[in-house]
C-alpha cells in the first residue's frame, strides 16, 4: 500500500492511494456493494463514472456465500468481477444494526444471522483472516460501534475493549498484500476520542477511521468529533470517515483533514426516487414533475440526464419499472464521484474555501 499526499489546503489534502489491485485519488467515496453488487448497476458502469475503490462487507459475505465459495472462486474481486479496489468493513457494525447481537464478550461477538436465525461468532482474529483470505485490498479491524446516546462510563468501557481488539487484529495480521485499517470510537467525549486516537497511533495500521459517528447524534457532534479527530490522525496515512454522508458532511470532513467516505445515501435514495443535484435533493415522486420535460440536474452530463427528462423518471417509478432505480442510481452515483472530482481539483488548484462555500449557496439555495 502507498499513499502519497499531492496537495494540500488547511488540514484539507488530496492525496493518491495504491492497493494491491490499483490505485484511487482522494478524497474519495465509496460506492457501497455490501453483497458484491452496487444495486442495479454493472462494475462497467460504476468504472465508467471514475470509481475505484467500492466497499463490501465481512458480515454479508461471511453469511452468504460463504469463506468457502469465494476462496474456491479465488477471492473476492475474481468471485465479482470486479478488478478495482475493495474495501471490506469489518461487520461490528453490521451485527449491531442488522443480526440480532446476542453477545459482546472480550473474546468477541456472539450474534444470529439475520438470514436464517443460526448462531456465529466473531474474533477480531477471525475478521482480519477473513480479509485475508479473500484478498481484499483495505480490510477494517473489528470494533464495537459505539450507539448513541451513550454514557460516558458506557462510551469509555466499549472504546477500551476496541482499543484491545485493535491490537489483536494487528497481531493476527499475516500479509501486508491486505492493508489494515484501525478504527477511532470514544462516542461524543472528547476526552475518550483523543486517548483512542494516543493508543492506536502507536499501532503499525496502515490507515485510520473515525467510526461511531453519524449514529443519530446531531450533526454539530459530529462536525466537532471530526474536526477534534481528524487532524490528530497521522498525516502520511489515510483517513476514513465511516458510513457518512450528505455532500454537506462530505465537504466539512474534507475541511477537517478525511480522505474517504462510504454511505448507502446516494444508492439507497436513488432507488426511493430521491436525486442529488446541484440545486439540492428533489423526489422525483412529486406531481409537479408530471410534465416537466427537464434533466433531473441541467448541470449533469450522466447518461440519465443527457437522455431523460423527470417526467419520464417519474413515470417509471410510479410504474414500478426497475428502470427507475437504475436510472436513478447512475444520476446519485455520477453527481457524487462528480462533487469527489470537483473537490480534489479545488484542493489541488488551492480553491478548495470558495469551492465549498460556493457549492452549498446553490446546493442550499435550491
Ligand atoms: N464501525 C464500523 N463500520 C461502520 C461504523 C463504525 O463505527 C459506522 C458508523 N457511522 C458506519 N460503518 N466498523
Ligand atoms: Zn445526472
Amino acid at each position: 500500500m502507498k499513499f502519497r499526499i499531492l496537495a494540500q489546503e488547511g488540514f484539507a489534502r488530496s492525496a493518491s492511494f495504491m492497493g494491491t489491485h490499483g490505485q484511487t485519488e482522494t478524497p474519495c467515496f465509496m460506492p457501497v456493494g455490501t453483497l458484491g453488487a452496487v444495486k442495479g448497476l454493472t462494475w462497467e458502469q460504476v468504472k465508467g463514472m471514475g470509481y475505484s475503490l467500492v466497499l463490501a462487507n465481512v458480515y454479508h459475505l461471511y453469511l452468504r456465500p460463504g469463506l468457502e465459495v469465494i476462496e474456491a472462486a479465488g477471492g473476492l474481486h475474481s468471485f465479482i468481477g470486479w478488478n478495482g479496489l475493495i474495501l471490506t468493513d469489518s461487520g461490528g457494525f453490521q451485527v449491531f444494526s442488522l443480526g440480532r447481537l446476542m453477545k459482546i464478550k472480550e473474546e468477541g461477538i456472539e450474534f444470529r444471522s439475520h438470514v436464517d436465525g443460526s448462531k456465529h461468532f466473531f474474533s477480531p482474529e477471525f475478521v482480519v483472516e477473513f480479509e485475508e483470505r479473500i484478498g481484499v485490498d483495505i480490510g477494517m479491524v473489528l470494533d464495537e460501534c459505539t450507539p448513541y446516546p451513550a454514557t460516558y462510563e458506557y462510551a469509555k468501557h466499549s472504546m477500551e475493549r476496541t482499543l484491545r481488539w485493535a491490537k489483536r487484529s494487528i497481531e493476527a495480521r499475516t500479509t501486508d498484500k491486505t492493508a489494515l485499517f484501525g478504527i477511532v470510537q470514544g462516542g461524543v467525549y472528547e476526552d475518550l476520542r483523543l486517548k483512542c486516537v494516543e493508543e492506536l497511533v502507536k499501532l503499525p495500521f496502515d490507515g485510520f477511521a473515525i467510526g461511531g459517528l453519524s449514529v443519530g447524534e446531531p450533526k454539530e457532534e459530529m462536525y466537532r468529533i471530526t474536526r477534534l479527530v481528524a487532524p490528530k490522525l497521522p498525516p502520511d496515512k489515510p483517513r476514513y470517515l465511516m458510513g457518512v454522508g450528505t455532500p454537506e458532511d462530505i465537504l466539512e470532513a474534507v475541511e477537517a483533514g478525511v480522505d474517504m467516505f462510504d454511505c448507502v445515501m446516494p444508492t439507497r435514495n436513488a432507488r426511493n426516487g430521491t436525486l442529488f443535484t446541484s440545486r439540492g435533493k428533489i423526489n422525483i415522486k412529486a406531481a409537479k414533475y408530471r410534465k416537466d420535460f427537464s434533466p433531473p440536474d441541467p448541470e449533469c452530463d450522466c447518461y440519465t440526464c443527457r437522455n431523460f427528462s423527470k417526467a419520464y423518471l417519474r413515470h417509471l417509478y410510479a410504474s414500478g419499472e426497475m428502470n427507475a432505480s437504475i436510472l436513478n442510481t447512475i444520476h446519485n452515483l455520477h453527481f457524487y464521484a462528480k462533487l469527489m472530482e470537483r473537490i480534489r481539483e479545488a484542493i489541488k488548484g488551492g480553491y478548495f474555501t470558495e469551492f465549498k462555500r460556493e457549492f452549498l449557496a446553490k446546493y442550499r439555495g435550491g
